[in-house]
């Protein structure tokens, strides 16, 4: 499936609307350089830095080392579309995998070293030094975007969707046209985010403050401080910062001077004061402690915290009448059995989480995670045979250790909206409940209420949120895990896998990138919003497709940090 931006012409081609787009027309800020990144041969690393590279300066280069007009540069989901390809293949055979060779020849096809140092050198620098395939030098030079055949005020469309595109710029608009291209391409699912970044303990102090002001209720502010730890700047920022980088920072969009005051006193102290005063507190110990047990919320939280006068598990557990000891259900005798098979698994109340919660505070590790899959799979297929499933959330986005394990199933022969998908989850939760495998239910579709979730923005599939636990092994211990089971009908399996493999952010961006071409997102489809029209993508990369983006690997996609 092609994108709608690829059939667009590459920038210098195209100057001027064919569609009557106001945003096509010229500008006085300079031609956009529409780059193109060939994944294959390039480390996580490689990738995120590159485009990191260019989203967090938004970047605007001179056009050459002699002409001091303003270009920016710009990542885009089709090699068709690009200006400059950027590749570690050097063969072209192994090109050709990726890029037409009649295509190739119309671009300049260079190694990723020509995008760091134009960057480093503040201008674009000539191709020729940098081409990535011998037998394509001449044409890298003759096509390179340092030339100077661009005359200047000239601007070139956005390779983004036409929504996307930047509004028309005059002197007056210029600011707002930025910050609006500026914005599309800050989306997560925009840009690979690796595991790691380069300011893991700047984000973290920013986390603290975050987090504080999720448990106070000041939602607003959390938000600008998640966006700003995560796709505004300092997760994706590929340098360590310090003084000599703030002031690239500060003219970065949605820093505020709030938040630059924050990272300067980090950059000058190594420490931010107020993250460092909320993280002692006792109030915001005991808060992020209390939101740990399931059914307790930040406002629940604050009430026990204010009214209530308690601080620790131990206050929590005499509170609830929470016992110190396990429930007794971990044994799996034919009575305990029998006791089952009539009756469902209990829903996980405060005082039951509270008796689990050292076991749920416990990272499940991914042999863990593979087993309860199997484990889960072997009973299903007891059930009904032939379901597919996949392990999808942090597991799958290369996590080490997760805090739950989510599983996507489905079956060719599941109708979407029959209660084929329900019954199917619940006869699944009754079996794993019967063989003592599910302990507690904390949300089953369709017997409660849908919302005691996390985000208003969850999707219509369906679900059992449960605690489970492997069966006994000789000289282990039994641990109770999260698992979170998703029923998806075969249409909607792909966007389930997608939707559920986060990170949280990504998918948050991914919902809005989305909205802004028109569509709506979530883990149960893909709808278009001026008519309804409906997309069943058959593989995750068809997600990818309709929606207009450029293939993000599940391990690319830790935007929250
Ligand atoms: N999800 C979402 N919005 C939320 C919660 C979850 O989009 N408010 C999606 C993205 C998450 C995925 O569902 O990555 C799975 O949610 P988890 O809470 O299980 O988070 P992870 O699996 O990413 O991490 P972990 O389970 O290790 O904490
Ligand atoms: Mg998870």
């Amino acid at each position: 499936m092609r994108t709608p931006s690829s059939s667009e012409p590459p920038s210098k081609r195209r100057r001027m609307s064919s569609d009557n787009s106001p945003s096509l027309t010229p500008t006085p800020t300079g031609a956009t350089v529409k780059l193109y990144l060939v994944q294959a041969k390039l480390t996580s690393q490689d990738i995120s830095e590159l485009f990191s590279l260019v989203e967090a300066h938004n970047l605007k280069v001179n056009k050459s080392p002699n002409n001091p007009n303003l270009t920016r540069l710009q990542f885009c989901h089709s090699p068709d579309n690009a200006d400059t390809i950027m590749t570690n293949v050097r063969m072209r055979k192994r090109l050709e995998r990726h890029i037409d060779w009649e295509l190739a020849k119309d671009k300049a096809i260079v190694t990723p070293d020509w995008l760091r140092d134009s960057v480093q050198q503040n201008a674009l620098l000539p191709c020729g030094d940098y081409a990535a395939l011998r037998e394509l030098k001449q044409n890298t030079i003759q096509n390179c975007p340092d030339s100077d055949s661009d005359e200047p005020g000239q601007s070139s469309i956005s390779c983004l969707n036409s929504s996307a595109r930047p509004e028309p710029e005059t002197e007056q608009s210029q600011s707002t046209s930025i910050t609006k291209t500026h914005y599309t391409s800050r989306y997560a699912c925009l840009r690979p985010c690796p595991m790691v970044c380069k300011n893991q303990d700047l984000v973290r102090q920013l986390g603290v403050i975050r987090r504080s002001r999720e448990l106070e209720g000041k939602d607003v502010s959390a938000l600008s401080y998640e966006r700003t730890i995560s796709t505004d700047s300092v997760a994706a920022y590929p340098y360590v910062l310090n003084s000599s980088r703030l002031d690239e920072i500060s003219k970065l969009p949605g820093i505020g001077d709030k938040m630059f005051s924050k990272i300067s006193e980090y950059v000058s102290d190594g420490k931010i004061s107020e993250s460092q005063t909320i993280a002692a507190s006792s109030r915001y110990k005991s808060l992020c402690l209390f939101t740990q047990i399931h059914g307790i919320g930040p406002t629940t939280a604050r009430n026990l915290y204010d009214s209530l006068g308690l601080r620790t598990i131990d206050d929590l557990k005499k509170h609830y009448h929470s016992p110190n000891t396990l429930p007794a259900m971990r044994d799996s005798s034919s009575s305990d059995q029998e006791r089952r098979m009539t009756t469902p698994a209990p829903t996980l109340t405060i005082k039951a989480a509270l008796a689990l919660l050292d076991d749920l505070n416990e990272k499940i590790p991914r042999e863990e995670v593979d087993l309860m899959h199997d484990t889960v799979m072997a009973e299903l297929e007891k059930l009904r045979p032939e379901c597919s499933s996949t392990i999808v959330g942090g597991y799958r986005r290369g996590k080490a250790e997760s805090n739950d394990v989510d599983i996507v199933i489905t079956h060719p022969k599941l109708v979407s909206g029959s209660d084929q998908v329900m019954s199917l989850g619940q006869m699944l939760v009754n079996r794993l409940h019967e063989r003592g495998l599910i302990t507690h239910v904390m949300h089953l579709s369709g017997f409660h209420p849908p919302d005691a979730l996390r985000t208003s923005n969850w999707d219509t599939l369906e679900k059992a949120l449960t605690v489970f636990i492997l069966p006994p092994v000789e000289g282990s211990r039994r641990v109770h895990r999260r698992l979170d089971l998703i029923f998806a009908a075969p249409e909607a399996y792909w966007t389930a896998i997608t939707g559920w493999t986060g990170s949280k952010m990504f998918e948050r961006d991914l919902r809005l990138w989305a909205k802004e071409r028109g569509m709506k997102f979530d883990s149960s489809g893909i709808t278009r919003r001026r008519d309804s029209k409906q997309y069943f993508p058959r593989s995750e990369q068809e997600v990818f497709d309709v929606l207009g983006l450029q293939w993000i690997d599940p391990t690319l996609r830790n935007a929250d940090l």
